[in-house]
């Protein structure tokens, strides 16, 4: 469509006055952002259009991938860069008098997420389009994403965000392959010709209609799907109370997380899990009966993946296709549906592990439930046979249990492949929380560690980066990831340091421009940028982050003569909603924040920043910009991480527990050349099974301890009053579950050593490159690839 900046620029002033009814000299930025999508979609549609094509009629196995998560982040320049057009577009609108820059701002974040979970999963679509692999996603078109955060006098603020209010320009409506959903109603049974027919009478239905997007790879000719499903009423006229109807149905797809902490969200929430699974498998199995005349074989051509429990659905709604619409009996059903669905477990946290009461269950999936109702009994019944009488074992193990449908229970058993997502996770779900049924199905059980969209992460993120490494190793890294160990060859060429060190400086004066713009807040980038950013929650330890800044804090005010390498302690975070504790560290981040960064004792040596509405594109800025990344979950809870790979691919040095990807990370790079300290898994695991830790001894015996916890409570802050009691009390009367205090001392430590080791910045920097050389393995390029191996079979059509 153009292959030169002047071809650009004819067509697209051409296809301005189309889109905008308007003359140049008339049109806004939105119509040049309008106009530039609609022609990179118009580029792309002939390859989206053969891909497509070619994937009806291969022979070979596809994926769908089923996630309630995608976390995509704006479009358009990476689809530039993977069109390979971003330089011939930028320097043609500039020649117009636009910047591309301007343009991105324009975009919205497509937020349909809310962290790892969803970002992955945006990232497994970019790597299976790059890999060429037939992959497609299925998920909610959401009318508002994660909500937008303001913070108000310290406080999380959450608004609706609105990524749609101006469109959308990558997708396209498919009102002709829309289907319907059925919920409530009654299950009826009948004989017919000699077998049970099943009837689901009075349903209310509801249609979902496809809204397609392409998934481009990096300067690859496949152009992959990801089909986000909307909710609409098809019932009028017939609903005997219409607004009420249209009101529910709008609201499957309208927020990602509805509150479910009442009854009527927790419909809601069951409802869109169901609204998912039921329309992509409806429409997975249309488009497959397009090539084959019987189900017989799906399983040896598509295989459908769970991201999550939150999909889990599919297994029984898979048995109800196959068995109400297409006449199977049980027995073959079974066999098809439990080869056809993998899954992937992404937490092991308790209060992540999702369960559905019955009462809920049963009348608003009368037809699943008998399904989930019969896969539990045959399955019990196997139990039973394995070990008779062992009612506790079977209890333990049921998929209905205690009044509840458990999900991760339903998905191991359905499925034919469970996978943790990164070594450690994968182990302590074998040898502890999935114990029992990993004795039962040991080959079900696998690993992959996740990975990144590392192109997004360099290439787009950090282009000046990318181009010192391009400029150095050539440009092959940017399809193969692992190529970037050549820099290790640079370890002691001190121009490339020296580079490396003025590109590390420019990234973190980019990043204090915008910290100023947000926050009034001047840091200087000689600093050390130590960030945390991530989701809130207790288990990820902000608090022990900001526990320890109130300590330097308290030892420059005491100590005039301790000297501190100057840090600028930077946060990003969202709590949900209805977590008050998270929200209450967030209030506490910000009260640390303003009593530092208005100390002028501390001026030069301290500041603390939170960085309100943390999002895929505020990201991009950070990363580049890190010295230090933060991973310091409490060993064992988090299952993998991935911001710790995008820090370490940009250069950041983890300071971090041995928790999740943090181990692997420390594998690849050597002991020397990351700051790990805290419990291990193995003895956190020991503590919460046998007891034995005493928050309040390390309260009494640390000063430096005594004096930040005393600090939430006495007049240290002034006018909070009894703000920061319950964090207060988590650390002492609720005896610090994610040992926090426990951990303190070698935090602390390994803290100083990063001081030390900053001062000498040749040593800092050979310790960062090494970082990004090694960072090459956790491409989810490498990720997708071992999925479609190991786990889908699948390969290049
Ligand atoms: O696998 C992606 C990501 C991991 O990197 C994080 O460690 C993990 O916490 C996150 N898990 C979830 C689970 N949510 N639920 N349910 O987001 O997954």
């Amino acid at each position: 469509m153009f292959s030169s900046t002047a071809e650009f620029k004819g067509n697209f002033l051409k296809r301005l006055e189309m889109v905008s009814g308007r003359s140049f000299s008339e049109s806004t930025p939105r119509d040049y952002y309008q106009t530039l999508g609609q022609m990179i979609r118009e580029f792309v549609s002939h390859d989206w259009i053969t891909t497509n094509e070619k994937y009806l009629a291969a022979k070979g196995k596809q994926v769908y991938y089923l996630s309630i998560e995608y976390l995509l982040g704006k479009l358009l320049r990476q689809n530039l860069i993977n069109l390979g057009v971003e330089e011939i577009v930028q320097a043609g609108l500039q020649e117009l008098g636009i910047d591309l820059g301007e343009l991105e701002e324009l975009e919205a974040d497509a937020g349909l997420g809310n962290g790892g979970l969803g970002r992955l999963a945006a990232c497994f679509l970019d790597s299976l389009a790059s890999l060429n692999l037939p992959g497609h996603g299925h998920g909610i078109r959401y009318k508002h994403g994660l909500f937008e955060q303001k913070i108000v006098d310290g406080y999380q603020v959450e608004l609706p965000e609105q990524w749609l209010r101006s469109g959308n320009v990558w997708e396209i409506r498919k009102a002709d392959c829309a289907v319907k959903i059925p919920f409530w109603g009654k299950v009826e049974a009948k004989q017919e010709k000699g077998r049970l027919v099943f009837y689901h009478l009075n349903a209310e239905t509801v249609t979902a209609v496809p809204h397609d997007m392409p998934v481009l790879g990096f300067q690859a000719k496949t152009v992959n799907t990801l089909r986000l499903w909307n909710a609409e009423p098809s019932q009028f006229p017939f609903h005997e109370d219409i607004l009420k109807y249209k009101r529910e149905t709008e609201a499957i797809s309208e927020f990602l997380y509805p509150d479910d902490t009442h009854d009527e969200g927790k419909i809601l929430r069951l409802k869109q899990q169901y609204f998912l699974v039921s329309s992509s498998i409806q429409s997975i199995l249309k488009n497959y009966r397009k090539k084959h005349s019987s189900l017989n074989s799906l399983h040896e051509h598509v295989c459908i993946h769970i991201n999550d429990t939150h999909p889990v659905l599919a297994i029984p709604e898979l048995m109800r296709l196959l068995i109400d619409e297409e006449g199977f009996d049980w027995e073959q059903a079974w066999q098809i549906t439990t080869h056809t669905i993998s899954y992937t477990n992404h937490t092991t946290l308790s209060e992540a592990l999702e369960k559905w009461p019955i009462r809920i269950f049963r009348p608003l999936l009368p037809r699943i439930y008998m399904i989930v109702e019969e896969i539990n009994e045959r399955f019990c019944q196997q139990l039973w046979e394995q070990t008779p009488g062992d009612w506790e074992r079977i209890a333990r193990l049921a998929i209905l249990a205690d009044d509840y449908v458990k999900m991760a229970h339903l998905a191991i058993v359905g499925s034919f492949s469970v996978n943790g997502v990164a070594k450690l996770h994968t182990d302590i779900l074998k040898k502890r929380e999935m114990k029992p049924f990993y004795q039962l199905y040991p080959e079900k059980f696998n690993n992959k560690t996740n990975g990144i969209a590392y192109r997004r992460w360099l290439l787009k993120a950090n282009p000046i980066l990318s181009s010192l490494i391009t400029e150095t190793i050539g440009p092959d890294w940017t399809y193969s990831a692992t190529d970037l160990k050549q820099l290790l060859n640079y370890q002691n060429d001190a121009v490339f340091l020296e580079k490396l060190l003025k590109v590390k400086k420019e990234n973190k004066q980019t990043l204090a421009k915008i910290i100023f713009d947000k926050t009034g807040t001047a840091v200087d980038n000689g600093a050390i940028f130590d960030v945390q950013v991530k989701r809130l929650h207790a288990y990820k330890r902000q608090l022990l982050n900001v526990l320890h800044i109130m300590h330097l804090y308290n030892r420059i005010k005491e100590d005039s003569s301790f000297s501190l390498v100057p840090r600028v302690f930077i946060f990003g975070a969202k709590a949900s909603p209805g977590y008050y504790y998270a929200k209450k560290i967030i209030k506490l981040i910000n009260t640390v924040a303003e009593k530092i960064n208005n100390d002028p004792v501390v001026a030069d040596k301290l500041k603390v920043i939170f960085l309100e509405n943390y999002r895929v594109s505020l990201a991009e800025k950070i990363f580049p910009a890190a010295d230090v990344s933060e991973q310091i979950s409490t060993a064992s809870k988090e299952a993998s991480g991935t911001g710790n790979m995008k820090f370490m691919i940009n250069g950041a040095l983890t300071a971090g527990t041995l928790d999740g990807a943090n181990i692997e990370i420390r594998e690849l790079v050597g002991d020397d050349n990351i700051f790990t300290f805290g419990l291990t898994a193995e003895e956190v695991l020991h503590y919460y099974q046998h007891g034995g830790y005493q928050s309040v001894e390390y309260y009494h015996h640390d000063y430096r301890i005594l004096q930040a916890v005393d600090q939430l409570v006495n007049e240290f802050f002034p006018g909070v009053n009894n703000e920061f009691e319950p964090i207060f009390d988590s650390l002492l009367e609720e005896n610090d579950q994610y040992f926090v205090l426990k951990d303190f001392a070698s935090y602390a430590e390994i803290q100083g050593k990063i001081g030390e080791t900053y001062k000498n910045q040749r040593i800092w920097q050979q310790k960062s490159l090494v970082n990004i050389a090694n960072a090459g393995y956790f491409s989810s390029d490498r990720t997708i690839q071992e999925y479609a191996d190991d786990i889908w079979r699948i390969k290049p059509l």
